[in-house]
């Protein structure tokens, strides 16, 4: 029997390409966003190329009462969730905090914390039901390191650091692993988001350098997952080669 992925954020970007590598790898799976012509453009791809079964719930990961009903509603032997990949999230604006934009730090945190957090408590409970299970949080260098005008966004990345901490060892009497892949620059709609849609900005920021694709980090969370029973991966921190750290960055001329 196939294992059961649940990926949040699967419509674009990073989510999208789990949902790609861990179809074709055996894995049943629950594929989530508000997008759902593309959660549903997704599903077709993967039942067509694949062997796996995709179930699409779509919902606003900030609204907590959407996130219980989407969990409540899948039939019962897609309840039998093995990993939950906790990836929808976003930054929206770049500035320093004595302008910031209120609704924008909103979103950033009602998402990336607020929104994990909804998520994991309505899904782990059903691991521990299960006795097994992983969670995965797609974390950033945001998490580890801050920069300039990343205030709040690097606040809820080290916010999703420490809660991949936390519940490690909320977790650990149940043997239920918890991992964070914290990625630098990967191009994918992320800029577009930040930048409210300027795209022209967005290209910049990739310019003349090799960034990670989401596939990359697509490969890590296959790896973590697939590890022996004994073995959790607590933490990988993945960059370009052209990138050391958030802010050392070559770019060819
Ligand atoms: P994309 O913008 O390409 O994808 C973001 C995904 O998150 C989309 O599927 C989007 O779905 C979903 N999402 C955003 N807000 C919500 C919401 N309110 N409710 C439900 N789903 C939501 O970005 P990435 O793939 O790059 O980002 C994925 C994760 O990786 C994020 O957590 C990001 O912080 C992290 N990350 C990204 C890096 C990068 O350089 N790209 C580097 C480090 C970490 P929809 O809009 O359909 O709701
Ligand atoms: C996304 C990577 O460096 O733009 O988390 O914060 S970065």
């Amino acid at each position: 029997m196939n294992k059961i992925a649940l990926i949040s954020g699967a419509s674009a970007g990073i989510g999208c390409a789990i949902a790609e590598l861990l179809a074709n790898n055996n894995f049943d799976l629950i594929i989530t966003g508000r997008r759902n012509e593309r959660l549903d453009a997704l599903k077709s791809k993967l039942e067509k190329e694949t062997k796996s079964k995709v179930i699409c719930l779509s919902f606003d990961i900030r609204n907590k009462q959407e996130v219980f009903n989407a969990i409540e509603s899948l039939p019962q032997e897609f309840k039998k969730i093995d990993v939950l990949v906790n990836n929808a999230g976003l930054a929206s604006g770049l500035g320093v905090i004595q302008d910031g934009d209120i609704e924008d730090w909103e979103k950033m945190i009602d998402t990336n914390i607020k929104g994990l957090l909804y998520l994991t408590r309505a899904v782990s409970p059903i691991m521990i039901e299960n006795k097994k299970g992983h969670i995965v949080n797609i974390g950033s260098i945001a998490g580890k390191e801050v920069y300039a005008s990343g205030n709040v966004y690097c606040a809820t990345k080290h916010a999703v650091d420490a809660l991949t901490k936390a519940m490690r060892i909320d977790m650990l009497p149940y043997g239920i692993k918890v991992s964070q892949i914290a990625p630098g620059l990967v191009e994918t709609e992320f800029s577009i988001v930040r930048f409210h849609g300027d795209e022209k900005r967005a290209c910049e920021v990739y310019k003349n350098l090799t960034p990670l694709c989401a596939s990359d980090i697509a490969d890590a969370v296959l790896y973590v997952i697939t590890r022996p029973e004994h073995v959790c991966i607590n933490d990988m921190l993945i960059t370009p080669t052209a990138q050391a750290s958030a802010t050392n960055v070559i770019k060819n001329k």
